[in-house]
């Protein structure tokens, strides 16, 4: 039996599921500009750890309020005045969960407002895809507050922007948004109305296409992109034995041969 998920036990985190097996996954602290505690790394590390056996098709992520997420939760950190293998193991499951989430094969659209920032943006940028609203910023104010990232930043930023603009924002606070921060690779879209509505569509859209597909999509590429090149065409090519020749696939191999199905076309003007 595949496992099923419950949304009713989940706390810091809004669980809704949607038609078409789009799952939306809000973080739930406005009050705290949903700054990541570690309840809410264990929920996520819960969520993404079944959704990839529970038919979840598709995820929107996104943060309750003005802010998408504000990072480690600095004051929990504060009180907890924490050992540095207390730490350390903290990281730990906030790897456990972006790796769930980067690797788990599902993809993860994230809607973006407000700020994006420190661990919040680690978060982000585990996701597939990122679309941001016109109020949307980016930044890693950890050098600034005595820390270091932690939750993966030096690994899934430097992908997205490469390691000088990295570096750039660590050590001076830079901040990005608007067009700039799509043009470095921070986001993907910018929207003038809702990052939701925009995300949401997205989500929609990618869930049409078959799971397999998608499983390859949002997991195989990012192991390929650890491996060496010879390491990896060796495994794309392993994948693409058992995803192109799925038997769900004949019906839209048929398609294109009888001509009934949509043909790839520039945008419209
Ligand atoms: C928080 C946090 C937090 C807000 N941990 N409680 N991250 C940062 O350095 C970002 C820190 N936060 C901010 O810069 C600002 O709060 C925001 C720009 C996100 C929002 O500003 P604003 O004016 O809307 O809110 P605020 O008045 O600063 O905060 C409202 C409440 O949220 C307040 O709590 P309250 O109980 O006093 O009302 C804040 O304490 C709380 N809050 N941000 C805890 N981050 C694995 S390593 C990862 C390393 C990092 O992520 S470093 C963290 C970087």
């Amino acid at each position: 039996m595949p496992p099923k998920i419950d949304p009713a036990r989940f706390v810091n985190l809004q669980v809704e599921a949607h038609d078409d097996g789009v799952w939306v996954v809000t973080l739930n602290r406005p009050s705290k500009r949903n700054a990541l505690d570690i309840d809410t790394i264990e929920e996520l590390v819960d969520f993404f750890s079944v959704a990839p056996r529970a038919g979840v098709r598709a995820v929107v992520l996104a943060g309750s309020g003005d802010h998408f997420c504000a990072g480690l939760d600095l004051i929990e950190h504060h009180d907890q005045d924490r050992s540095p293998a207390d730490f350390m193991h903290v990281c730990l499951r906030w790897h456990e969960a972006f790796n769930k989430m980067e690797y788990g094969g599902v993809p993860i659209i994230a809607a973006l407002q407000g700020a994006v920032v420190g661990g919040g943006l680690e978060l982000a940028s585990s996701a597939h895809l990122r679309v941001m609203d016109q109020t949307a910023y980016f930044a890693l104010p950890e050098g600034q507050r005595g820390l270091f990232t932690g939750g993966g930043a030096t690994i899934r930023v430097t992908d997205l922007v490469g390691k000088s603009r990295m570096i750039d924002m660590m050590l001076t606070g830079r901040v990005y948004q608007g067009q700039q921060a799509v043009e470095i690779g921070l986001a993907q879209y910018i929207v003038e109305g809702s990052s939701y509505d925009a995300a949401l569509d997205l989500a929609r859209k990618a869930a049409q296409n078959l799971p397999l597909s998608n499983f390859a999509i949002c997991s195989a590429v990012s192991h390929m992109q650890n491996m060496s090149a010879m390491d990896a065409a060796y495994a794309e090519a392993v994948v693409a034995g058992v995803v192109n020749t799925q038997p769900d696939a004949r019906a839209r191999l048929a398609a294109f041969a009888d001509k009934s199905a949509a043909r790839v076309r520039p945008n419209s003007k």
